[in-house]
């Protein structure tokens, strides 16, 4: 909460009877560049946008975050579904923010630069069984396309028959190291 809204956070503080100037209460960290300059990640909380075509996984990949069951039916996501846990990565305890807008509004959120720069990272989802749900907003394949940005190729999940730990601890990883 502190990460996407601090202001209701110091709400909350102050509500509780908090003495004390409250942003003394909240940690706040260095500019990601300032951090990337020294080479050591300090921030311990990490946001990550989780993109994609409507129905290709996104809100299945945010509950096996938390653990949650999967769900029998597909429910459209409407509004923002935001989800948090811990992830060690290298021995070190870091938090890991997902956040999913609902695939009508991520046209909107990749032309918001100040939304942008909240993240660290974005996650694209595609259904590998379905070629629509790459295609749409590309016009290579998936491994042609991040070989062409320099990316890593794209990773396989299934929240039906594999554990997804890794897959967190990768996005964690690559978020401290982009
Ligand atoms: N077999 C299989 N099915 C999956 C997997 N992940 C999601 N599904 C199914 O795909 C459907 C859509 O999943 P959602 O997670 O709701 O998709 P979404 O991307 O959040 O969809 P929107 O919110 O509409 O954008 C559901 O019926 C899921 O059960 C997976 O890893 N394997
Ligand atoms: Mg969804």
């Amino acid at each position: 909460m502190t990460l996407l809204d601090s202001r209701k956070t110091l709400g909350y503080l102050a509500y509780l009877g908090y003495h004390g100037d409250a942003r003394e209460a909240l940690k706040v960290t260095k500019t990601r560049k300032a951090e990337r300059r020294r080479g050591r990640v300090q921030r311990s909380v990490f946001l990550c946008y989780v993109l994609g075509a409507a129905g290709s996984g996104k809100t299945s990949l945010l509950r096996a975050f938390v653990r949650r069951p999967v769900l029998p039916h597909y429910t459209p996501t409407t509004r923002v579904l935001s989800v948090v846990n811990t992830v060690e990565v290298k021995g070190s305890e870091r938090y890991l923010v997902l956040q999913e807008v609902g695939s009508n509004f991520q046209e909107e959120l990749l032309r918001d630069k100040r939304r942008l720069e909240m993240c660290d990272l974005l996650c694209f989802v595609y259904d590998r069984s379905d070629a629509n749900s790459f295609e749409y907003r590309f016009d290579v394949p998936p491994d042609v396309y991040c070989r062409q940005l320099g990316l890593a190729p794209p990773l396989s999940v299934s929240v039906m028959t594999q554990p997804t730990t890794d897959i967190f601890n990768t996005l964690t990883d690559i978020a401290m190291h982009p």
